[in-house]
């Protein structure tokens, strides 16, 4: 899989000299979310600090939170020279690119993205939380990061151990992202 098209993106980025690689988790239940997903994944890999490194299938999930449709979800890993609170503001302004409104705290949502894991950093401030406080206990964030970063660390435990016993039930692979589809 290419997400990266001319080589001048290449040159743009190889002044990027200190990179962390990172998790995003994406997931969506109103609008057309196969497109918004891949709209999210194309609006990161746009971004000159950021390149999108794997793509993980699309899992049709069971929404966790008040009664709302199923969800969309899935995962990317990616390199970035941002930090971690520049990369958090990058997330929430394509969030609401997508017509994102927070109304009900674990509502459906056009788009979320989650910052997930940044290097083996731990980040604890009031508007930010990393590894994200609930990826350990969600199949539907560890099921598609476990297929494109099984052997990183969260905490002190690898993604593909907390992948082994959490509870996958209502996880359903819906397509693979071989070829990225450009919109
Ligand atoms: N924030 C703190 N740490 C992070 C982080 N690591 N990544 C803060 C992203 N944001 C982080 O987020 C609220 C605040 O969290 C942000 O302002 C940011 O400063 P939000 O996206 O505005 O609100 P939210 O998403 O409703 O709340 P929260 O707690 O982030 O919820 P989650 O954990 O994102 O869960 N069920 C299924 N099947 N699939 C889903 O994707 N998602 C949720 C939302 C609930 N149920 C779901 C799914
Ligand atoms: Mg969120």
């Amino acid at each position: 899989m290419c997400l990266l098209q001319p080589e001048s993106r290449s040159e743009q980025r190889a002044s990027v000299m200190c990179v962390t690689s990172c998790a995003i988790g994406l997931g969506s239940n109103l609008g057309d979310s196969q497109r918004l997903l891949d709209l999210a994944i194309k609006s990161l890999d746009d971004h000159l600090q950021i390149e999108v490194i794997q793509v993980a299938g699309y899992y049709s999930t069971k929404p966790i939170g008040p009664p709302q449709p199923d969800y969309l979800n899935s995962a990317v890993t990616i390199a970035t020279s941002l930090s971690p609170w520049e990369l958090l503001m990058v997330l929430q302004s394509i969030e609401n690119n997508s017509g994102r409104e927070r109304q009900v705290h674990w509502g459906a949502r056009t788009l979320d993205l989650d910052l997930l894991l940044y290097g083996c950093w731990y980040i604890n401030t009031s508007n930010l939380q990393v590894p994200h406080p609930y990826m350990a206990d969600r199949g539907f964030v560890l099921v598609p990061l476990a297929e494109i970063a099984g052997d990183w660390w969260c905490g002190e435990k690898l993604v593909q151990d907390l992948w082994s016993v959490v509870d996958r039930a209502g996880v359903k692979l819906e397509c693979r992202v071989d070829t990225f589809r450009f919109v």
